[in-house]
């Protein structure tokens, strides 16, 4: 299974390397201890044992800790720059688009939280509860939020009245638990992570169905312009859309190694099912009684673990720029008798001069390990690019930069450096998201028959196929496939339809085929 925990907490992760020592020039001229590059590599590889790379690439990168819970993860801070870089979008965004932020407690009642039986009732294992407050029972158990929509909507009710309290637009930026059992994997699959929750109450459904969109947009722009990743747009079948909503829209992301789809983000209309259960009503223009429209939508941790598996390679992490903590890290490269001081004041102001031109730069110049172990360093924790600056590049004024995601290197003069380093951050974005999507593209297998089918599931494809659309037909499909790599289901109906020519019958059940649909494995 792909990034199966394999490891435990404690111990397991600390970076090899370092150990051995051997005698070095420093920026002072005095002899100093310089750790020699040992042991920086990763052990796995992507290609040969994809859970193992992943595991390995997200402590050594040093993204993630374990924890000594499963399926809990320490997010370090090169995992939370990356969250704060989507944030920062999302969270402007949405403000254009009117949603106010704001904060609901973690804990719920029992009695709140089983009011929508229905909904919870699939989930209900799933939800962690507190029992005691020191040695004693508490005289009523409390959950703690696997999602918030019973912890949200009573205050719904009792906040709208009127038609002119509507729309109600909130979100929430927080951490929700979720007691999986299943395979944890960091950020893709973890007992708590961390999301942004909106909640919105609408007096008709067209306005809900616009804005159901309008956040899908956006969350195809965090995977597409921030993440670099491809998605598709489309919506969920009847047996994987939200029990408790009308309709589910989705981006959907494929992860080529593992041949799996996985659910990049979810939008969704809820019609008025909740409005019914928690009395979420108002009063129209005509003065008549209605009841509101509500959408839900969350994006969570989980991009990220979608990042790192799309984009990282045998050398570790690969960022795209747009996220990175660090765009570019500038290396010294001191050489016996050459001018040390003069090279590490060159990195100093190289740094100052990127940094004000808005560019996230940083220099390291620790004086204790060598410029071959900061390269695999760096390289490993996916910094877009490298400036190495050593007496050649000191005496011709420029510096030598090197990309991360294609090691192409390049040596840029002073005098356009910041020019060059701008526009290559740019390419490198583009690059990354080009390249994802020809190997994504590569993946994508149009199918019209179950042979075929069952001939791409068994080659990883990401398969499309006609489909009658019918929900036992689904169940059937998922029960015919059914092994140890998990069962095989719809991941989404794309908006984007091919054509689908009269009597198009369906690859599984042999009807008129009603739509084109993705199929795969998934997360
Ligand atoms: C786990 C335990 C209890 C998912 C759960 O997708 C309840 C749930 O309702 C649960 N796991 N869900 C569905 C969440 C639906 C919806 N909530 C708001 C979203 C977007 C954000």
């Amino acid at each position: 299974m792909a990034g199966g925990q394999t490891k435990k907490a404690g111990g397991e992760g600390k970076k090899g390397g370092g150990e051995t020592k051997k005698g070095n020039a420093n920026a002072g001229g005095k002899k100093k201890e310089v750790k020699k590059e040992t042991g920086l590599g990763l052990s796995y590889k992507k290609d040969e044992n994809f859970g193992e790379w992943y595991s390995e690439v997200v402590v050594h990168g040093e993204m993630i800790e374990y924890y000594d819970i499963s399926g809990c993860y320490i997010l370090r801070p090169w995992t939370m720059s990356i969250w704060e870089a989507m944030q920062e979008f999302f969270d402007a965004e949405i403000k254009k688009l009117k949603i106010k932020n704001c904060y609901f407690p973690l804990f719920v009642s029992p009695t709140v939280l089983q009011k929508e039986k229905e909904h919870v009732e699939g989930f209900a294992p799933e939800v962690a509860w507190v029992t005691k407050s020191g040695q004693s029972d508490l005289e009523v158990p409390i959950a703690i939020r696997p999602t918030s929509e019973t912890v949200m909507y009573p205050y719904y009710s009792k906040w709208i009245r009127g038609h002119r309290d509507l729309p109600l637009k909130l979100n929430q930026w927080c951490n929700v638990v979720r007691w999986e059992f299943s395979n944890p994997t960091p950020f893709i699959r973890s007992r708590e992570f961390l999301w942004q929750e909106g909640h919105t109450a609408f007096a008709t459904k067209a306005e809900a169905d616009e804005e159901v969109l309008d956040i899908l947009e956006l969350y195809r722009r965090v995977y597409e312009e921030y993440l670099a990743i491809p998605v598709i747009k489309g919506k969920k079948s009847e047996l994987e859309k939200f029990a408790g909503g009308l309709y589910t829209t989705s981006v959907e992301a494929f992860i080529p190694n593992t041949g799996r789809g996985i659910q990049g983000a979810t939008s969704h209309c809820l019609g008025q099912n909740f409005a019914k259960m928690f009395e979420i009503n108002f009063e129209d223009e005509k003065g008549e009684k209605a009841m509101v429209w509500q959408n839900s939508w969350a994006y969570s941790t989980r991009t990220i673990g979608v990042m790192v598996m799309v984009h990282g390679d045998d050398k570790g992490l690969v960022l795209p720029p747009k996220v990175a903590a660090v765009q570019v890290i500038v290396i010294p490269v001191p050489f016996k008798d050459a001018d040390t001081q003069g090279i590490f004041d060159a990195c100093t102001s190289t740094v100052n001069t990127l940094t004000e031109a808005g560019i996230h730069a940083e220099a390291d110049l620790r004086d204790n390990y060598s410029p071959g172990w900061k390269y695999s360093h760096w390289e490993l924790k996916g910094v877009p690019l490298r400036i190495e600056i050593g007496p050649r590049d000191l005496a011709n004024s420029q510096v030598r930069v090197v990309r991360r995601d294609n090691s192409a290197k390049v040596d840029i003069p002073m005098a356009s450096l910041v020019e060059q380093v701008k526009d290559l951050l740019v390419t490198i974005q583009k690059s990354l998201y080009d390249v994802a999507t020809q190997k994504r593209d590569a993946c994508i297998q149009k199918v019209t028959t179950w042979d075929e089918f069952i001939e791409a599931l068994g080659q990883k494809k990401l398969i499309l196929a006609p489909w009658c659309d019918e929900e036992e037909v689904e169940k059937d499909v998922k029960a015919r496939t059914k092994g140890e790599m998990g069962a095989c289901k719809t991941l989404c109906t794309p908006f984007e339809q091919p054509d689908l020519p009269e009597g198009t019958l369906c690859f599984a059940s042999g009807k008129p085929a009603k739509k084109w649909s993705y199929w795969g494995r998934s997360y």
